[in-house]
């Protein structure tokens, strides 16, 4: 490949377990400390993970209202999350952060693209919530995403930032290649992901080693075929009992993994990245204006589910 290089210095921020007794204001001097190692490094843009603030409670079936409130952000920045922003400014380093978000009465797993100088450039609303809404009776593990938060209604948005186009997407949303497509279609160079991914999950027993494997995965197919970079900030390790995987990682265009965390707890990887590689790769095999048939592809929007068989005639 013979290329001009654009390069953009990225930064993942994985946060080890936050358990239910720890405060926000906790959990934000854990971040900071990694915002400002994740600058000094020289990082320009920073990923946090999904539901950043807390630990993972939907995990739990809660009834108290007062309680499940309690979760959620009913502004950003709050009096506790204003720090983030302030050394972002400071630092001159943007990041994605992941929040639970009450917005009226609506509960929705949001996450928030910061730009460098502080201020909120716009917000992503988790599409594919996975899980149930209502626990399961007898079930050691439950996950009931379905309970607490509605489906987004923002889309996929991507945002021209002066560095990059980048886009959000979190957890679950990695597996689905429409996630991927829809911001690739809007020339997205830099997708920013965080994930809270149990190491068992409660509607099937797979594996332990598939869970990482399936992780690892989907963001490399997801960066090969959309001609991007793809930087996930897990929250991992042993939180209120239930372990989840770490696997935070920084993922080329050409699919390859680039840098990735040991730990399972509080870690910064960084990588500077050539966003030449996008052009390049949408230059020519991933040349959509060129080879891609939507014509053909209209069952994606028209059907959720596999529906009838075809016939075999
Ligand atoms: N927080 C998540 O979205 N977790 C899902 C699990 C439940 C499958 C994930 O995709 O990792």
């Amino acid at each position: 490949m013979s290329r001009s290089t654009r390069k953009l210095h990225l930064a993942v921020a994985q946060l080890g377990p936050v358990q239910r007794a720890d405060s926000r204001a906790q959990a934000v001097r854990r971040l900071l400390a990694m915002l400002e190692d994740a600058a000094a490094r020289g990082a320009r843009w920073l990923t946090f993970p999904e539901l950043a603030l807390t630990t993972f409670f939907p995990r739990w079936d809660l009834e108290d209202p007062a309680e499940i409130r309690g979760f959620f952000e009913t502004e950003m920045p709050g009096p506790e999350t204003q720090p983030l922003f302030d050394a972002a400014r400071q630092r001159g380093i943007g990041f994605s952060l992941g929040y639970a978000e009450l917005d009226g009465d609506t509960q929705y797993n949001t996450s928030i693209l910061v730009g460098p100088d502080g201020r909120i450039l716009g917000k992503y609303r988790k599409i594919h919530i996975p899980g149930d809404a209502q626990s399961r009776s007898g079930a050691a593990l439950q996950h009931l995403e379905k309970k607490y938060f509605a489906v987004g209604d923002l889309g996929f948005p991507v945002w021209k930032t002066e560095d990059a186009a980048i886009g959000m997407c979190i957890c679950n949303d990695r597996r689905w290649p429409e996630t991927f497509r829809v911001m690739g279609l809007q020339g997205v160079d830099v997708v920013m992901l965080g994930y809270n991914t149990p190491s068992g999950y409660v509607q099937w027993n797979e594996p332990i080693h598939l869970r990482m494997h399936h992780h690892l995965l989907s963001l490399q197919a997801a960066a090969y075929q959309n001609a991007c970079w793809v930087a996930a900030a897990a929250k991992a390790g042993i939180e209120e009992d239930s372990p989840m995987i770490g696997g935070s990682a920084i993922v080329a265009p050409t699919g390859e993994v680039m840098v990735r965390t040991f730990s399972e707890d509080d870690e910064v990887i960084n990588f500077v990245c050539d966003l030449s590689v996008c052009d390049h790769y949408r230059a020519n095999i991933f040349n959509f204006a060129a080879h891609r048939r939507p014509e053909h592809y209209g069952l994606i929007v028209s059907r959720t589910g596999a529906g009838a068989p075809l016939s075999a005639g």
